[in-house]
């Protein structure tokens, strides 16, 4: 019996990443009736079956599950927007971010065609390192930040997540040009969320992956009285805040005594990202 990870899965062939190499494995039976929940970056036991063929036999247990995309054991999500071509939309920026917060997933945001707005990108940058977040901001024209990238990635499993047309592929490629990944040229169809990259993929990087994964551009929160709670922790600037406000149940809406609200008046909390928060708060609200 083998340990890998699984890198790739199409038509219920999965390539399995080992020490002695990959394998092409089919699924155990009994697994092969639970086939969705095979996941890329599931580490699994595979027995041999000749040559560089095997079978999946077992999935260990796993640390995190991502559903879009599906990738399992992932580390971190670096949430890659563009400065320009597309306009970063805060909205979905957000959105991403409180999701990867839900799941306790750590992020690293990414600002990339730096070379088109460099002042916007620090700008864009200095934004979110406020929170904090591990910031980056990128070229691939310049090769801004490649090693910062590179550094950021080390040893880990990554999942990239942003609209099309940012230059995720680009960076990857920046990275390690053996990978050859195909690049999407930026046209008014990238506006509206064209994807170059389509399947999920595990991509063997310096001791550790990254999934280039088509980017996603919807995104949704499900509605619920826990999920309301949890939204105000999935904003790490408010934690200073916590307990502070007048009202223990305080929302942060338009209650008086809010310390979060005065720490937005104050200039303490970014507008956009108190607004947006606003906006999510609505729609995990339950509706009766
Ligand atoms: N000016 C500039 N253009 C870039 C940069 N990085 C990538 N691009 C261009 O942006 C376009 C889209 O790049 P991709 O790497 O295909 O974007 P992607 O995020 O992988 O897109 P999807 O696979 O569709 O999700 C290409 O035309 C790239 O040449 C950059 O740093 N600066
Ligand atoms: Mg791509
Ligand atoms: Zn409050």
């Amino acid at each position: 019996m083998r340990e890998g990870i699984i890198v790739k899965g199409i038509g219920g062939v999965y390539e399995v990443e080992t020490q002695e190499g990959r394998l092409q494995c089919t699924l155990r039976g009994r697994l092969r009736l639970e086939v969705e929940r095979v996941l890329v970056g599931d580490r699994v036991e595979v027995s041999l079956s000749g040559g560089s063929t095997g079978v999946v036999e077992r999935i260990l247990p796993r640390r995190s599950e991502l559903v879009r995309p599906p990738v399992a054991n992932i580390d971190q999500v670096l949430v890659v927007f563009a400065v320009q071509k597309p306009l970063p939309n805060l909205v979905l920026l957000d959105r991403i971010l409180v999701q990867a917060e839900l799941m306790d997933l750590a992020c690293v945001v990414v600002f990339n065609k730096a070379d088109l707005d460099p002042a916007r990108a620090e700008e864009l940058r200095s934004l979110y390192a406020a929170i904090p977040y591990r910031t980056i901001v990128t070229s691939t024209r310049t090769s801004q930040g490649l090693e910062d990238l590179r550094e950021a990635i080390q040893g880990k499993i990554s999942v990239l997540a942003g609209p099309s047309g940012v230059g995720k592929s680009s960076l990857l490629n920046a990275l390690n040009p053996q990978l050859q990944l195909e690049i999407g040229e930026v046209s008014a169809k990238v506006q509206r969320g064209r994807h170059t990259t389509r399947r999920v993929e595990l991509l063997a990087f310096d001791q550790g992956y990254v999934a280039d994964t088509p980017g996603f551009s919807q995104l949704h929160l499900e509605a619920g009285q826990e999920q309301q709670e949890r939204l105000q922790l999935a904003f790490p600037e408010f934690d200073r805040y916590r307990g502070a406000c007048r009202f223990r149940s305080c929302l942060h809406r338009s209650e008086p005594g809010c310390a979060v609200l005065e720490a937005v008046e104050a200039g303490e909390i970014a507008p956009s990202r108190h607004g947006h928060y606003l906006l999510f708060l609505e729609e995990v609200t339950p509706r009766y």
